[in-house]
């Protein structure tokens, strides 16, 4: 058994309605009764980081509440995935998606397996999923080295948000 702890989920998507399969991939989570939804980020537009040409992301962040260990946690990130027309495998590593949903952080947890490693392991060089997370955990740390996320360069790199607050 897990205690009830913060996570941070992050969402991106870069095919069809992006805000509107944003919205409802939150409400998937929310409607999880063993995920508490309590926070959300802004939404923020960038450039594909990586895979082949394609449009721009919409990212986001929600914060949940939840006594789920990581690994249901995971699993029930991949339902909504594919509740939403999500298909695994991709056709193509970082090619274009509807929906994207990874586990960011988990607060004070550290996951390292092969196929789940929490922190995420890219989120320190993303601005993308580094200022979502602050929106909605803006005292969160690294739970290996305690380093506060919003001390890293990346944390104040630009990128451009779509809605105010
Ligand atoms: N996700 C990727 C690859 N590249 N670029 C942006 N801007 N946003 C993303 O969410 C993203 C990406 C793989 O998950
Ligand atoms: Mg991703
Ligand atoms: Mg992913």
């Amino acid at each position: 058994m897990t205690s009830r702890r913060r996570v941070v989920i992050g969402l991106g998507s870069n095919l069809g309605d992006r805000l509107a399969t944003l919205r409802a991939a939150i409400d998937a989570l929310a409607a999880d009764p063993e995920l508490e939804v309590i926070g959300e980020s802004s939404r923020y537009e960038s450039p594909p980081a990586g895979g082949p040409p394609q449009s721009d992301y919409v990212n986001a962040a929600a914060l949940l509440a939840t006594s789920l260990p990581a690994r249901q946690i995971l699993e029930r990130t991949l339902a909504v995935e594919r509740s939403l027309g999500r298909t695994r495998p991709d056709p193509v590593r970082w090619g274009p998606r509807t929906i994207d949903l990874d586990l960011l952080w988990i607060e004070g947890e550290v996951v390292a397996e092969p196929d789940l490693v929490v922190p995420h392991p890219r989120l320190c060089g993303r601005v993308f999923a580094l200022r979502p997370l602050l929106d909605v955990a803006p005292d969160a740390r690294d739970p290996r080295t305690a380093v506060a996320y919003a001390s890293l360069p990346e944390a104040s790199a630009p990128i451009h948000r779509l809605d105010p607050g």
